[in-house]
């Protein structure tokens, strides 16, 4: 079966609970939820994984080479200048879909920048939790070719 791991970076634990006009009012455990949902219909196994850790998120990336075949990611404001994540999908090789739930190309300047978007399969931002289940049809798609 395909093995897909969800991977979010720092902060995303609070979502739900403070700042819903930019991130939306569902917790991460709910978009969990929805995915796990999304992830029966498709017939994928689903894992997740979420750290405020630089180190802890390379570690999950460097533990997937071997055990799972792809990865959707919201590396959260890592995205923005984090070349050791960057560099940790370039050394697994797996093909990684990156997520996000508000539009970053609309917002401010430091955000339009991804570090990680040159590595990734692709991207998807601004339909809060719904750029994680389309993410996750992306890779699924992608990994059937
Ligand atoms: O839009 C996204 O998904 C982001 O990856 C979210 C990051 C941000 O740094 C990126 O530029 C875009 C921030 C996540 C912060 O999460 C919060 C959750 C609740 C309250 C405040 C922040």
């Amino acid at each position: 079966m395909t093995r897909i791991l969800v991977l979010n970076g720092p902060n995303l634990n609070m979502l739900g609970i403070r700042e819903p006009g930019v991130y939306g009012s569902m917790s991460l455990q709910a978009i969990e939820e929805l995915l796990q949902e999304t992830a029966a219909s498709l017939g994928v196994d689903i894992s997740f994984f979420q750290s405020n850790h630089e180190g802890a998120i390379i570690d999950r990336i460097h533990e997937a080479y071997g055990q799972m075949d792809g990865i959707v990611m919201n590396p959260g404001a890592f995205t923005h200048y984090s070349i050791a994540i960057r560099d940790a999908i370039s050394s697994v090789g797996l093909p990684v879909v990156e997520v996000h739930l508000s539009n970053i190309h609309k917002r401010e300047a430091f955000r339009h920048v991804s570090v990680i978007a040159p590595v990734a399969v692709g991207q998807i931002a601004g339909f809060g939790a719904q750029s994680y289940v389309l993410g996750l049809h992306a890779l699924v798609n992608q990994l059937k070719q």
